[in-house]
């Protein structure tokens, strides 16, 4: 029996990473996301790996379509979901709060924040009916520390480091386990679309040190879906060796 994982944000990054990962793993993978170009390509790379592969446009702020999106899905896959991965997420801009775009506030409080809580409502259903399952939140350093001109972003990532908590607790009498992982800085593309797709100012981000890669967290994540149903992991915080703290970096 194949068991599937629901990835959100699996067209770049973390997402693409725990994708193939978990295909490695013997999943089969339910891939979104808004670019259906690159989750086209991401299907052709893993078809031969992952038993399966579904992709799906997605945008997590949008409701209806997620609960339209996943309530399509076939009947035997809705029955072997075993892992949400929630992961679709952004900064969208860096300023002093007073200065900051409103647009892009609500872009990552509706992204990060309530696009999660749309997936993850029309999910659990499915995992309640099977008495097992895993959700796994992408959080972030920054939803353990504030830093300076991070304001919303940092706010976005706390509200979901809480929310894990409480997801826990809420789910703990279905078998569902509920893990977060808080990466520290990672090379992606998360610095180019902060900075909105100017080069010089993403790259400028990693220099001077070693940046984890999504390799790094795909496999936090598969050592969290490989322990046994008896362990859970909590909280995962995964930072750079030369990353101490949010702001604090040894750089060359
Ligand atoms: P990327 O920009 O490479 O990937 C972000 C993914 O989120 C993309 O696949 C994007 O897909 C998807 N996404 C964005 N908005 C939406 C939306 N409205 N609906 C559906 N999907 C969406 O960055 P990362 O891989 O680094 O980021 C993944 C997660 O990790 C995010 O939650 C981020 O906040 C978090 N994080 C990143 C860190 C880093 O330093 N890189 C550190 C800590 C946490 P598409 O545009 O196709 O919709
Ligand atoms: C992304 C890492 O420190 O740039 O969550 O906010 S950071």
């Amino acid at each position: 029996m194949v068991k599937y994982a629901l990835i959100t944000g699996a067209s770049s990054g973390f997402g693409a990473a725990i994708a193939s990962v978990l295909a490695k793993e013997g999943y089969g993978l339910i891939l979104t996301a808004r670019r259906l170009d690159r989750l086209v390509a991401l299907k052709k790379t893993l078809s031969g790996i992952s038993p399966d592969v579904i992709i799906g446009v997605m945008d997590v702020r949008d409701r209806l379509a997620v609960n339209g999106w996943i309530d399509q899905l076939p009947v035997q896959v809705k029955k072997n979901l075993d892992i949400l991965v929630n992961n679709a997420g952004l900064a969208a801009g860096r300023a002093p709060i007073d200065q900051g775009e409103v647009s892009d506030w609500e872009q990552m409080i509706d992204t990060n924040l309530t696009g999660l809580l749309y997936v993850s409502q029309a999910v659990i259903p499915l995992f309640k009916a099977r008495t097992e399952g895993l959700i796994i939140n992408i959080t972030s350093i920054a939803g353990k520390e504030a830093y300076p001109q991070g304001n919303v972003y940092c706010a976005t990532k706390a509200a979901v480091d809480q929310l894990t908590k409480g997801m826990r607790m809420d789910l703990l009498p279905f078998g569902i386990r509920v893990s977060s992982i808080a990466p520290g800085a990672a090379e992606t593309e998360f610095s180019l679309v902060r900075f909105k797709g100017d080069e010089d100012q993403a790259s400028a981000v990693y220099q001077g040190f070693t940046p984890l890669d999504a390799k790094d967290i795909a496999e936090a994540v598969q050592f969290i879906v490989t322990r046994p149903p008896h362990v859970s992991i909590h909280d995962l915080v995964i930072m750079p060796s030369v990353q101490a703290s949010a702001t604090l970096f040894k750089k060359d």
